[in-house]
């Protein structure tokens, strides 16, 4: 069976991890049976380059939390990290500090860069992170939504100065230094409307049985691969199900600031709101048990508890995004 999902970092790969557990136990490996093959569309519009580095925070995050590398209490970077490097660049006196990278992380980071500084486009260099991972073992292929160099810049008014000039800062200066507190204006995706789709990234949707958007931020992680000129077409023209996965758990995003970035473009913080943003190609929506939001047509709501609190509570979950799917083919 093949699985084509839409992924940003922690809430996208916790999910998915989730799906190849339930995997493991319903489809146990024999001869004849199915296996799932699952492909994993990342965003990189959250990458940024830092010390000279080439950082793809979403991608990575799926490669240590699939791989078994991740740091479980952040959801990012890898477990068992130590800081002798950051410790040292800050000595220098070396920017930015607002943004942590451990030594083993700062690993990644060094072999992409000059794998990347050699001409080797991103999906590339991914397929050897992804080795590394194991992903392959796992029935994983894991893409980079483009190749193309693809930066979220977030365009604030200083706090304190409404009358302030605007300006746009990095994505991950708004969210890790300034936590989405200043005041967001838009949300301006450099390089975007010129990217092209890696390599494979329109035939996994196109040939999929069925495509899941897991509870990712429905803005800065889908929203952005979305953006990428024959996705959002692909997805429309696929005779796959699509079916959709909420990030709201009793009205609120579980982590992260996904209210903010949905206010910010001007839609309402509730299932019905993120469901509107796919309403074109989306089927199938799991919202959380007591979510109120009703059915409506050409639009199968099915309720159950949405919340990732174990890795068997999110393969539950991705079980029944899975069924519902199979329902719907
Ligand atoms: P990021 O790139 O690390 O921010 O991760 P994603 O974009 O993949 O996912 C972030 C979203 O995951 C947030 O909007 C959260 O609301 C959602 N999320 C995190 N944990 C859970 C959970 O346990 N259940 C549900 N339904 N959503 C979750
Ligand atoms: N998130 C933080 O809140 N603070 C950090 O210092 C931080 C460092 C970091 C390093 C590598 C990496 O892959 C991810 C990292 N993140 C950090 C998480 C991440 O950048 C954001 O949560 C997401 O990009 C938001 O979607
Ligand atoms: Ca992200």
């Amino acid at each position: 069976m093949r699985i084509t999902a839409l992924a940003g970092g922690v809430g996208g790969a916790r999910f998915l991890r989730g799906l190849l557990h339930h995997a493991r136990q319903t489809y146990p490996l024999s001869p004849d049976s199915d296996p799932l093959q699952l492909t994993v569309i990342g965003n990189t519009g959250d990458d940024i380059t830092l010390f000279g580095l080439r950082v793809c925070p979403d991608i990575d995050t799926l490669l240590y939390t699939l791989g078994g590398g991740i740091h479980e209490g952040q959801g990012w970077g890898r477990s068992d990290e130590s800081h002798h490097l950051a410790e040292e660049l800050a000595a220098l006196g070396a920017e930015p500090q607002w943004f942590t990278l451990g030594d083993k992380d700062f690993g990644t980071h060094v072999y992409r860069s000059q794998l990347l500084g050699q001409g080797m486009p991103l999906s590339a260099v991914v397929d050897r992170l992804s080795a590394r991972w194991g992903l392959g073992d796992l029935g994983v292929r894991l893409l980079p939504m483009t190749d193309t160099p693809v930066e979220t810049h977030v365009v604030v008014t200083p706090e304190g100065e409404p009358d302030g000039e605007q300006r746009a800062i990095h994505f991950q200066e708004w969210w890790v230094r300034h936590r989405a507190e200043l005041p967001a204006e838009r949300f301006v995706v450099a390089g975007l409307d010129r990217a092209a789709p890696a390599p494979g990234v329109l035939d996994a949707i196109r040939e999929a049985d069925v495509v899941i958007l897991p509870p990712s931020n429905p803005v800065v992680s889908i929203g952005i691969i979305l953006g990428v000129p024959g996705v959002r077409d692909a997805l429309r023209g696929t005779r796959a199900p699509v079916i959709g996965v909420s990030p709201l758990v009793g009205g609120r995003p579980v982590r992260g600031h996904a209210d903010v970035c949905l206010r910010t473009i001007g839609v309402e913080e509730t299932s019905a709101g993120v469901a509107g943003l796919y309403a074109d190609f989306l089927d199938g929506w799991l919202v959380d048990e007591d979510d109120p939001m009703p059915g409506r047509r050409g639009l199968e709501v099915v309720r159950r508890p949405l919340l990732m609190s174990s890795v068997e509570a999110a393969a539950d979950m991705a079980g029944a995004a899975l069924e519902l799917g199979l329902r719907l083919r």
